[in-house]
């Protein structure tokens, strides 16, 4: 084994003394550096499959919102969710061994010291998103494989929900599973949550037209794809795709997507809808989704994750209510960078509870597990449902008393249908949204007015060492360096409604911080003394 593995990884040398991390969302992003990477994880994965008796570990290539020259790996477990945590650091180990004959050392040792098996069959699946980089890195990633007997799949371009799906699917085809999360293939995927969004749609008014810009990245065939199966004379989902240019890597992301409309404020110049028209934006993996309009006076309006998080909270809590199931938790959770006026929301007016997590999907994924139905979004656009063993299995053996409940069930039911589990999905989570707004009768503006969000500014603030910022409270207190919370704290009690954290960016090279009050000129004045303290 050791000598396969040596002759495959010196076609992907190290480069340098570059020191990788696998961190929040896996490794990224990394310009033309990744390539040994990509091989070392590949290793990992093929490990992790047999720790886990062979189970299906899926492998994504993607830099997700970030610009078409980057790129990045990510590690799919079983249940289709992200890598568990303690061997992130077994990747990085493996990421920055400095030659063949310490990954050799590296890898023997993850095998004794986790116990593993090196006689289990390894299964990996593995998909990439339509950046250049990425076939040259599929390379790397199954020269990594082949050189450790590990059977694979390569399932092409795909979403990386998609990519998770698949990844569940394989992995509950058998028991102790009583039923498999889904057909194991892209068209199973299309069928799925296709199918699930016509039956919550029929006897109702069609949706009327939507644009998506998506980010010129493999959102725009994916969603035409899906939009196929749905059915385009059924006339339920008339949308109108912008920024599709996937054969052109170097508009990937450019002025359009998930993340510019979130960060600018504005919405990609390519969406020239009409004022009041719903338009929603996907970020370059497919995984995140914000919508917009323009108010009749033409003033952008930002309709982020808070606001679907919110929208989706409500709508599951009153159709659990409406089937007459009474003993279920419906729970959200939330990052530091929820708007306040979201989580008075949540709170006052739509009484459920809410639960704060540091950034990053594992983390708020975890936490929502805490409840039946857990809804989690980032302001940012990433975000599901996650339903627990004792939802499905009440959901499913629920008997109603009337024609009322047995509507609302079945609507529940169809709903579970329609929501990735695995993974923020922007397009299970469009079509998500598709429907709430055609069941409530609402268009985008009666969505916006169920809450104001308090004005707000992010701000990226160059530091010499990012790693010198220690937080806690979910990140939204610094510990470390000494004393500056304490110099936020005084500047925050100055302003009406005032809040402010900073904290270490995951995936640059960077403090970030996020500040609110209860005017827009207050809120940025906020931001730069925070600033200010922190540099
Ligand atoms: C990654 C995370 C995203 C988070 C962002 C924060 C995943 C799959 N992605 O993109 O959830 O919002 O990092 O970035 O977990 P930051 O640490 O640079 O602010």
């Amino acid at each position: 084994m050791a000598s396969s593995i040596i002759e495959a990884s010196q076609k992907h040398p190290r480069p340098g003394d570059r020191t990788f991390a696998y961190g929040t969302a896996g490794v990224s992003p990394y310009r033309n550096l990744l390539d040994s990477v990509v091989f070392r994880v590949g290793l990992l994965a093929a490990l992790r499959s047999q720790k886990l008796n062979g189970k299906t570990i899926g492998v994504m290539i993607t830099a997700s919102h970030n610009v078409p020259e980057d790129n990045g790996v990510k590690l799919v477990d079983p249940m289709g969710e992200m890598l568990e945590a303690s061997w992130e650091a077994h990747a990085t180990s493996l990421a920055n061994a400095q030659n063949d004959h310490e990954l050799i050392a590296r890898y023997e040792h993850l095998i004794s010291s986790l116990k593993i098996n090196a006689s289990t069959p390894a299964h990996v699946i593995l998909a990439k998103d339509t950046r250049e980089s990425g076939p040259a890195l599929v390379t790397a990633l199954t020269d990594a494989l082949t050189s450790v007997g590990a059977k694979y799949d390569d399932y092409g371009i795909l979403t990386t929900p998609q990519l998770h799906y698949l990844v569940r699917c394989l992995n509950t085809q058998h028991p102790p599973h009583s039923e498999p999360y889904g057909v194991p293939t892209e068209e199973g995927y299309y069928k799925k949550i296709g199918g699930a969004y016509a039956k919550l749609l029929q006897g109702k008014p069609r949706p009327g037209p939507i644009t998506v810009d998506c980010a010129n990245g493999v959102g725009a065939p994916k969603l035409r794809a899906l939009a196929e199966y749905i059915g385009k004379d059924t006339g339920i989902l008339d949308v109108k795709i912008v920024n599709d240019l996937v054969d052109q890597p170097s508009k990937l992301n450019y002025q359009c997507g998930a993340d510019f409309v979130k960060t600018q404020q504005r919405p990609p110049p390519a969406s020239q809808a009409s004022p009041l028209a719903r338009c929603a934006s996907l970020d370059g993996d497919a995984d995140r989704l914000v919508y917009y309009f323009s108010d009749s006076d033409g003033t952008f309006r930002l309709l982020d994750g808070d606001k679907i998080a919110t929208l989706v909270a409500s709508f599951i809590t009153d159709l659990v209510k409406s089937a007459g199931i009474s003993d279920l938790k419906v729970g959200v959770v939330q990052t530091a960078y929820a708007n306040g006026s979201s989580t008075a929301y949540i709170t006052k007016t739509l009484g459920l509870p809410v639960i704060c997590t540091p950034t990053g999907v594992k983390h708020l994924h975890h936490a929502a597990t805490k409840f039946d139905c857990g809804v989690y979004f980032e302001a940012n656009g990433h975000g599901t449902v996650v339903f627990s063993h004792a939802a499905h299995t009440t959901i499913a053996s629920h008997s109603p008393e009337s024609p009322a409940q047995a509507s609302a069930l079945e609507n529940l039911c169809a709903l579970i249908n329609l929501i990735n589990e695995a993974v923020g999905d922007a397009l299970s989570d469009l079509l998500l949204v598709e429907v709430i707004l055609v069941h409530k009768g609402w268009g985008p503006k009666e969505w916006d007015s169920t809450y104001t969000d308090l004005p707000n500014r992010l701000v990226r603030v160059e530091v010499k060492d990012r790693t010198a910022f220690k937080t806690t409270d979910a990140e939204r207190k610094l510990v470390e360096p000494v004393g500056v919370q304490e110099k936020v704290d005084s500047l925050v009690g100055k302003y009406k409604q005032g809040r402010a954290f900073a904290r270490a960016s995951g995936t640059e090279d960077a403090v970030r911080v996020y500040s609110e009050a209860a005017e827009r000129g207050e809120a940025e004045e906020l931001a730069r003394l925070v600033a200010d303290v922190v540099v």
